[in-house]
């Protein structure tokens, strides 16, 4: 079992843990109140104000933020702090819509960066280790954020950012990486283009952890990978909004444990706004505790998860979520059944003919959705003869019908066809919005 970066606090019983929250939480509410006009104005429409948060269950008195109310008050209109106190911004790529602005003071970086230093060394990495961060670095808050955490445990960092693979490759033999910070799928890109240059990952370097996040990606992906490579594969999770990546599983992978004296973590229905109960998959809402520039009260994430309060054998006591399902506007409908792309993954990554890579095409015949998946078959599955090929076309659409409920179209294509993503892969291409 690795060591703890803050024993004082990871291991903090769980009714002193409470009451720091508690704590945090009626002085995060007050400080919204006297420094932003926004939260001001949204308490005073809900009818509540500081002085009626007094202990952990008023919280559901305090309305829900989204990110819709980062967008209307663009660019700063949401921050507690004059900009001359903030240090940095990351703004956010914008694809579904007008970019959102998040900054951050000295303190708040501090903060950020303590979280991944609990987070990294939980996963048994410290100074020894070479830590290559292949996210996208500037505005986007992987790079700069997995930078600062790695640096803060005293690993040395290796700061390659995105693209220019193979020397990607090349410096993780020459400078010895030892853990791997990037997208699943860039991982996977880099682990074909390795094998090209005749590298293999589990002998010819000394790679051993893998830090992956920033879209989803399911169990059977990380089966994949740790088959393939001999790696530990973690899951990483984090938004711009609550700072970036942040919070990472424990040796058990068993969950992503969520720093409790930083947020206040709530799983709600996302149609009534009801809290669930641990165990019951909602919208996960996240109300920071500790971050003074951009401090967020109930802000609605989008993500869907479940949340398990329950002791973790890791020693830990902050709660965990369980790997993120997708995002509420990721999910299909398709002729009225919902579909998360996660599903379509899980089901694709078991059959072992079928490649790394895969998107969805969504489109109408007539009245009709319809949804295709598009699958590279490995080197090994693809064979010349029609026959096999069929019946591998049958398979999965078979396997996909089985767990989707819906017939979906099935087009193998040939390997290296896909494009490769070296930050988010784009996976669903839905013609249906064109
Ligand atoms: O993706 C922050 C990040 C960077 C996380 C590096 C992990 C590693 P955004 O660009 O604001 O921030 O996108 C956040 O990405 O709401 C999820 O939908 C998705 N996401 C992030 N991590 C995971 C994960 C960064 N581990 C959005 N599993 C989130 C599934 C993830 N989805």
């Amino acid at each position: 079992m690795s060591g703890y970066w803050d024993p004082s606090i990871e291991r903090m019983p769980f009714d002193e843990l409470r009451s720091l929250q508690e704590d945090r939480l009626k002085s995060i509410v007050r400080y919204v109140y006297d420094h932003s006009n926004f939260y001001r104005q949204r308490f005073k429409e809900a009818g509540v104000g500081p002085d009626d948060i007094k202990q952990m269950d008023d919280l559901t008195k305090l309305p829900f933020t989204r990110k819709v109310d980062l967008r209307n008050t663009y660019p700063t209109g949401m921050f507690s702090l004059p900009v001359s106190r903030v240090v940095r911004y990351h703004v956010s790529s914008g694809t579904t819509g007008k970019p959102t602005v998040v900054g951050y003071t000295k303190d708040d970086i501090e903060t950020w960066s303590e979280s991944l230093a609990r987070a990294l060394t939980s996963i048994g990495l410290g100074r020894s280790d070479v830590i290559q961060v292949s996210y996208g670095y500037g505005l986007f808050t992987g790079g700069l954020g997995l930078h600062y955490g790695a640096e803060k445990i005293g690993a040395t960092v290796l700061p390659t950012g995105v693209g220019n693979t193979e020397r990607q490759i090349e410096l993780m033999q020459d400078l010895g990486t030892t853990a791997i910070a990037c997208t699943p799928s860039y991982f996977m890109h880099m682990v074909e283009v390795a094998e090209k240059m005749g590298v293999r990952i589990r002998n010819d370097t000394k790679l051993k952890a893998g830090i992956f996040g920033a879209e989803p990606w399911s169990l059977e992906t990380r089966k994949r990978i740790e088959d393939a490579t001999g790696i530990n594969a973690y899951d990483i999770y984090g938004t711009s909004e609550i700072s970036g990546p942040l919070f990472t599983e424990c040796p058990q992978k068993n969950g992503i444990h969520i720093w409790a004296d930083m947020f206040l973590t709530e799983v709600i229905d996302p149609k009534t706004g009801e809290q669930v109960g641990d165990g019951e998959t909602g919208e996960l809402v996240f109300t920071t505790l500790n971050k003074f520039a951009l401090p967020l009260i109930r802000y609605r994430i989008g993500d869907l998860s479940v949340l398990d309060s329950e002791p973790c054998e890791c020693g830990r006591t902050h709660p965990r979520i369980m790997r993120i399902l997708g995002r509420t506007d990721d999910m299909l409908i398709i002729r009225g059944i919902n579909v998360f792309p996660s599903q379509v993954e899980s089901v694709l990554m078991k059959i072992p003919e079928v490649g790394d890579h895969y998107q969805i095409v969504v489109g109408r015949e007539g009245p009709l959705d319809v949804m295709t998946v598009r699958v590279e078959v490995t080197e090994k599955g693809f064979s010349d003869k029609i026959g096999d090929l069929m019946s591998l076309k049958k398979k999965v659409a078979k396997e996909l019908k089985s767990v989707l409920n819906i017939s979906a179209g099935v087009e193998l294509v040939e390997p290296g066809t896909i494009p490769r993503s070296m930050g988010k892969a784009q996976r669903v291409i839905d013609n249906r919005k064109v």
